[in-house]
């Protein structure tokens, strides 16, 4: 295994789905056992360990020193160093802890099975593949408060996480960190050489980042559909690279020889991984909650955040059942608080608060340079003398880049269907220019995007120029039964939300919010609308650097 992360230009995830040729389940007490990090059957290869935050429900009318709206990666990594400097810290989160078993002993639903936990309030599940061979994969669930929000912005569907660990909960764990000319490009107030040399190492190591063994790569069964992609990619001449991740990449050895429960081999992907992967509940947050200073609040949402007579700022919390409805209303009292409610749930937030008069020292750029990191979907149908394998790992490895030359980056995404597809899938992170604005709908009471669907044309002429040629080449066809009927692009979704409370416009170049002193902004809204790359390495590394001169300065 390799533990020094390289720099590549892009990278990926994987969301197969498929309503045949299921793989078979695990054992719910090895899945127990190998959650506790301590499978006998197994040695060297451990599941990661996790260490529960404290559940402790907010109280109404507590006064905490720090509050973290959110628990994904901003929030977790200003929770965890705020810890260590001495400072209490209360987290909310609008998701479930993830800590329990369902009665099937596993604590998250498996891709080609959704069931109750895997949508965010749906009676029906919102896969990104929506068809396969012609066929809807769609189907009913019960309404609960799922893992996975498919959060309809009117032009744009925007898939993310909920729960304690954010999008750690259903990401692929492509751990990328971008070029520094790229980086550079996009946060040009930021010191590149600082980045580069202190913080996204810190993020590298403090997420567990590795990249996996490459002699493995050339053998296990479970990556033919990578290797198929760097045959196609090599053949049309562009640059094939393999991707870091923060997937336990000794476990996933194990699950191919059979000694350990499967997870990335049985598809688990989208709607959490009951092992193998090392969410923000195995790194971050453990580190967390090892400090003792560290609690939360899951099933708690933030509705207003306001300056409070006293000093400090009132901060109104409803807690919700399973079911979405508000079973308490609550009022907690912060000297300071942190929006990490992520990209789309921070920049809700502050454009309401503003528009409404709670926040009115915000200045004029809240809400706007959101992006989708131009991510746009598609397959590609092989000849039958190329097969991808029946049993693909869940989590993508490698990735084709022509960032350069045509804008994009094409990840090559698995179809974890359980039966042979002879399929090529991609996720292209593209260059996209456009930039939509968030603004409040006083009328509808809600808060919307201006994203426009055909603002996606850009990134599909990017993603045609690895695509095309490769066809061309290869004398093959997109697949067109993936997203609808006779539809080529998954142009419809963004699983990278970024932007919407810009660093060093919304906010100072450290994340204060301007017009109110203690109120910090630290998750994706503040990166404009792109990374290049898969984008949750750089909101760690902004993090870690953001939260060490706040606590320096503000504390
Ligand atoms: P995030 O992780 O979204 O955390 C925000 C948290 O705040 C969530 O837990 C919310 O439930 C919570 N929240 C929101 N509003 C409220 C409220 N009002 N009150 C209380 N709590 C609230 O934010 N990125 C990669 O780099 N590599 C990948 O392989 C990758 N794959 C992905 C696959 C999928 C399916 C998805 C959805 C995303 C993927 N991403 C990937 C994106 C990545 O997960 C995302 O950029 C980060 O999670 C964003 O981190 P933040 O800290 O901004």
């Amino acid at each position: 295994m390799h533990t020094t992360p390289p720099q590549f230009s892009g990278s990926s995830e994987s969301f197969g789905v498929s309503r045949r040729g299921f793989l078979t389940g695990t054992g719910s007490i090895l899945a127990a056992a190998a959650l506790s990090g301590h499978p006998a059957w197994a040695a060297g290869a451990a599941a990661p360990a996790r260490t529960a935050i404290p559940t402790a429900p907010v109280e109404n009318g507590a006064r905490v020193p720090t509050l973290v709206i959110g628990s994904g990666y901003g929030g977790s990594v200003a929770a965890l160093r705020l810890a260590q400097a001495g400072i209490d810290v209360h987290m909310i989160e609008m998701g479930m802890a993830w800590d329990t078993p369902g009665a099937d002993g596993k604590i998250f639903a498996n891709t080609t099975r959704p069931d109750y936990r895997s949508y965010w309030l749906r009676t029906r599940t919102k896969a990104p593949i929506s068809n396969f061979l012609g066929f809807p994969i769609d189907k009913d669930v019960p309404k609960y408060t799922g893992i996975l929000d498919a959060e309809d912005m009117g032009g744009i569907l925007v898939y993310q996480g909920r729960g304690v660990g954010g999008g750690s909960l259903v990401n692929g764990g492509m751990a990328v960190t971008p070029r520094r000319e790229n980086f550079a490009a996009v946060l040009p107030t930021v010191d590149v050489n600082e980045m580069y040399a202190t913080y996204y190492p810190r993020a590298n190591a403090g997420l567990g980042v590795a990249t996996i063994d490459p002699a493995w790569f050339e053998t296990a069964a479970c990556y033919q559909y990578a290797r198929v992609g760097r045959k196609h990619a090599q053949r049309s001449g562009f640059p094939f690279v393999f991707v870091p991740d923060v997937y336990d990449w000794e476990y996933m050895k194990a699950e191919a020889a059979g000694t350990v429960p499967k997870s990335a081999l049985d598809g688990e992907i989208l709607y959490g991984n009951n092992h193998g992967k090392k969410s923000l509940q195995q790194t971050y947050l453990a580190r967390a909650a090892a400090t003792g200073r560290v609690a939360v609040s899951p099933l708690h949402r933030v509705t207003s955040v306001s300056p409070a007579a006293g000093g400090g700022y009132t901060v109104a919390v409803e807690q919700i059942d399973t079911a979405g409805n508000t079973v308490a209303a609550k009022t907690v009292t912060a000297d300071k608080v942190f929006f990490a409610a992520g990209s789309v749930g921070t920049s809700k937030l502050l454009v309401r608060l503003k528009a409404t008069g709670a926040l009115p020292g915000l200045n004029a750029e809240i809400g706007k340079g959101w992006g989708d990191n131009g991510n746009v979907m598609c397959g590609r149908a092989n000849h039958m003398w190329d097969p991808t394998g029946k049993v693909q790992a869940s989590i993508p490895t490698a990735g084709i880049d022509n960032w350069d030359a045509g804008g994009a980056f094409a990840e090559v995404a698995p179809l974890p269907t359980g039966i042979e597809t002879y399929a090529s899938f991609y996720l292209s992170i593209t260059k996209n220019p456009h930039r939509a604005e968030f603004s409040w709908n006083a009328a509808a009471g809600k808060v919307e995007l201006n994203w426009q669907r055909a603002w996606k044309q850009a990134s599909i002429d990017m993603a045609r120029s690895i695509f095309d040629k490769i066809n061309a080449r290869e004398g093959t066809i997109y697949r067109t039964d993936l997203f609808g009927t006779d539809r080529v692009w998954g142009d419809h979704l963004t699983y990278h939300p970024l932007g919407g409370a810009v660093l060093g416009k919304a906010t100072d170049n450290h994340g204060r919010l301007h017009g109110h002193p203690g109120l910090y902004v630290i998750d994706g809204a503040l990166i404009p609308g792109n990374t290049s790359v898969n984008p949750f390495v750089t909101i760690t590394a902004l993090a870690e650097r953001n939260i060490e001169r706040i606590i320096a300065a503000d504390f």
